[in-house]
C-alpha cells in the first residue's frame, strides 16, 4: 500500500464505527475478552469470519473431532454459575458438543450483540497521531478503535498442498478445518486421506469404521497414544462439579495447563523395572498423562527420550499385524513426544483392516492429483473422496494474512520474517496498542489452550484498566524489553528436545516454503510465564512505554 492509499484507508476507516476495542476472532479467546472488556464498561467490536462463534471448534467439524483435554479441565473457570450449569457427557469431548457449550456460553453472557458474524478483517492500520487502529474488513466495512486484540487462534490458518493437479479432482475433497456443516457421507466410498497428524489421526480411525476403501498418503508417522475416552457416569459428574476448584489449581500449577504432573525423577535414574511400570501405567490412562505426566526429562535428555521412544515403539509393532506396515508407521526422524503427541482410538489397529492401504510417500510420492484420484510415483489411487488432513500455517499464519500496520506504516509481517519479535508474546514493539492473546512467544501456545486464555485476557483486561485509571492512550513494547524476551524464549526453547525437531512449533511446513524455522511457541512453562507476567504489571507494566 502507498502513502497515500494508506492515508485513504485510514481517513476511510475514521469514518466507520468507534469502538474502546476491536476484538479480532470469536473462538475461545475472543469470547472471554469481549466478556471481561465489556465489564469494564468499553465499548468492544469483534470480527469474526465465520457465521457463529466458537473459532477452531467452529470451523473444525471433521469426523472424529475432540479435545485431548479432560472436558472439564478445558471450559472457562471464570463463571462459577457457568461451570454448575454445564455438564461435560464424555471425559474428551467430541466437537458438537464443544461448539454446544461455546454457543451455550454466548447465549448465557449475550455476546452475539457485540460480534459482526462474515466478517473477516484484511487490513489494520495504526493511526499515529490518534493512538488508533483502523481496520477494514474484506466487505469494506470500516471501524476505528483505541485497541486491537488479535483473538486469531494459533492453529487457524489452514494449508493445503502444492500439489499439481489439485483442483482438477472431480471427487469431492475438502480440508479438515473447512468440513462442510452438512457432513459428508463415508459410507461404502473410495477415500484418501493426506496427512497424518493429530487431526489426521482422529479422521482415519473414525472414516474407517464405515470407509469401502481407505488410502492414507503418510508423508511423516508421528508418535501415537491411547486417549482411553468414556462418558462420564453421574457420580464422576457430582465428582467433577465439586473439585473444579483443585482441578483449575492443577492446572494452573502445571507446565502446560493441564492435570497431569510430571514425575520429577530422570528416566535414565529410574529402574528399568519401575520405570516401565510406570510407563505401562501411562499407556492404560486416559489423556496426555504419558506426555505432560511422564519422567521430568524425557523431553529433554536424549537418553530417556530414547527408552521411552523404544517402549512406545513396542507398542506399535504389537498392536499393527504386519510388521511391514507397523515399520512404516514408526517414525525414524524424532523421538517421543518432541512432535505433538496425537491421542488415539485404535488408530493402529486401523491398518488391520482389509480395506485400508498405507502408502509411504517417502517411498512413493505423490506425482499429482487426478480428475480421479492420487497418482503417485507406482500407481493411481482412484477416489471418490479426498481429504487434506494436511495442516495449519502455524501460529504466525493468521497474523500474515492480515495486513496489519503499525508505526511509519510497518508490516507486522515483514518484522516477523525472520521469526517472531515480541514481549510476552503479547506486544510487538512498533505496534503500540496491539495486544495478542495467544500470540506468538506467548505460552499459551504450548498450552491446554482455554486455561491460558483465560490469564491472557485477564492480565490484558488488567492493563486496559490500569491504562484507563491513569489516562494512558498508547502502550508499546520497548526494544530493549523485546529484545530480551526473544532470547530467553529462543534460550528455553534451546534446553528441549522439541527445538531439534522440526514441527508446527518450530515453523516446519511443507506447504508455506518461505516460513521461516524458528521456535514460534513458549517452552518455558505456564506457572513461570504467568509470574513474569505478574511481575511486569506490579513493576508498573516494566519493559512497555506508555504515553
Ligand atoms: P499437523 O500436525 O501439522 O499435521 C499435518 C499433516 O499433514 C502431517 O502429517 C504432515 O506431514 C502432512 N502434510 C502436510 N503437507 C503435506 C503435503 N504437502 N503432502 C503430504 N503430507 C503433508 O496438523 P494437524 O491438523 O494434524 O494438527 C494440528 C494441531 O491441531 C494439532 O497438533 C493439535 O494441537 C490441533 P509431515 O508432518 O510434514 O511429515
Amino acid at each position: 500500500m502507498s502513502n497515500a492509499q494508506q492515508q485513504s484507508a485510514t481517513s476511510d476507516a475514521a469514518s466507520g464505527e468507534r469502538y474502546d476495542a476491536i476484538i479480532i476472532g470469536a473462538g475461545i479467546a475472543g469470547m472471554y475478552q469481549l466478556y471481561r472488556l465489556r465489564e469494564l464498561g468499553l465499548s468492544v467490536r469483534v470480527f469474526e469470519t465465520g457465521t457463529d462463534v466458537g473459532g477452531t471448534w467452529y470451523w473444525n467439524r471433521y469426523p472424529g473431532a475432540r479435545f485431548d483435554s479432560e472436558s472439564y479441565s478445558y471450559g472457562y473457570s471464570f463463571s462459577e454459575d457457568l461451570l454448575k450449569e454445564w455438564d461435560w457427557s464424555e471425559h474428551f469431548s467430541a466437537q458438537p458438543e464443544t461448539l454446544r457449550y461455546l454457543n451455550f456460553v454466548a447465549d448465557k453472557f449475550d455476546l452475539r450483540k457485540d460480534i459482526q458474524f462474515n466478517s473477516r478483517i484484511s487490513t489494520a492500520t495504526f493511526d499515529e497521531a490518534e493512538d488508533a487502529w483502523d481496520v477494514v474488513t474484506d466487505d469494506g466495512t470500516t471501524a476505528r478503535a483505541r485497541f486491537l486484540i488479535t483473538a486469531v487462534g494459533p492453529l487457524s490458518a489452514h494449508t493445503l498442498p502444492n500439489i499439481e493437479g489439485r483442483d482438477s479432482f472431480e471427487g469431492l475433497s475438502c480440508h479438515t478445518a473447512r468440513w462442510p456443516k452438512e457432513g459428508i457421507d463415508f459410507a461404502g466410498k473410495r477415500v484418501g486421506v493426506i496427512g497424518t497428524g493429530a487431526t489426521g489421526v482422529q479422521v482415519i480411525q473414525e472414516i474407517a469404521k464405515t470407509v469401502g476403501q481407505l488410502t492414507v498418503f503418510q508423508l511423516q508417522p508421528n508418535y501415537c497414544a491411547p486417549l482411553h475416552n468414556s462418558k462420564i457416569d453421574s457420580k464422576t459428574q457430582a465428582e467433577i462439579h465439586a473439585s473444579y476448584p483443585e482441578i483449575f489449581d492443577k492446572c494452573r500449577a502445571s507446565h502446560g495447563g493441564f492435570i497431569h504432573q510430571p514425575d520429577p525423577r530422570s528416566a535414565v535414574e529410574v529402574p528399568a523395572e519401575e520405570r516401565e511400570a510406570i510407563w505401562e501405567k501411562l499407556y492404560s490412562e486416559p489423556g496426555f498423562g504419558i506426555w505432560m505426566g511422564n519422567f521430568a526429562d524425557v523431553l529433554i535428555n536424549e537418553e530417556s527420550n530414547r527408552l521411552m521412544t523404544e517402549f512406545i515403539v513396542k507398542k506399535i509393532r504389537e498392536r499393527v499385524k504386519d510388521p511391514e506396515v507397523a515399520e512404516k508407521l514408526i517414525p525414524k526422524d524424532h523421538g517421543f513426544g518432541t512432535r505433538r503427541v496425537p491421542l488415539e482410538t485404535r488408530y493402529y489397529e486401523v491398518y488391520n483392516q482389509h480395506n485400508v492401504e498405507l502408502i509411504d510417500l517417502n517411498e512413493n510420492p505423490i506425482e499429482r492429483i487426478t480428475p480421479k484420484g492420487v497418482k503417485t510415483r507406482e500407481s493411481e489411487y482412484e477416489l471418490d473422496i479426498l481429504i487434506y488432513a494436511t495442516g495449519f500455517d502455524a501460529i504466525t499464519g493468521s497474523f500474515d494474512r492480515i495486513e496489519i500496520r503499525g508505526e511509519g506504516g510497518k508490516t507486522l509481517k515483514d518484522k516477523w520474517a525472520d521469526g517472531p519479535r515480541t514481549y510476552l508474546g503479547i506486544q510487538a514493539a512498533g505496534f503500540p496498542n496491539l495486544l495478542t492473546l495467544v500470540g506468538p512467544h506467548n505460552a499459551a501456545t504450548f498450552c491446554n489452550i482455554p486455561r491460558c486464555i483465560e490469564q491472557n485476557v485477564e492480565w490484558v483486561t488488567d492493563l486496559m484498566g490500569y491504562m484507563r485509571d491513569k489516562k494512558y492512550t498508547r502502550i508499546t513494547a520497548t526494544k530493549a524489553a523485546e529484545d530480551e524476551w526473544t532470547k530467553h524464549v529462543y534460550d528455553i526453547a534451546s534446553l528441549t528436545l522439541l527445538s531439534k525437531t522440526p514441527s508446527w512449533f518450530t515453523g516446519a511446513n511443507l506447504n508455506v516454503p518461505e516460513k521461516k524455522q524458528t521456535f514460534l511457541a513458549y517452552a518455558g512453562g505456564s506457572p513461570a510465564y504467568t509470574s513474569k507476567c505478574d511481575e511486569v504489571a506490579a513493576n508498573d507494566y516494566e519493559g512497555f512505554a506508555l504515553e
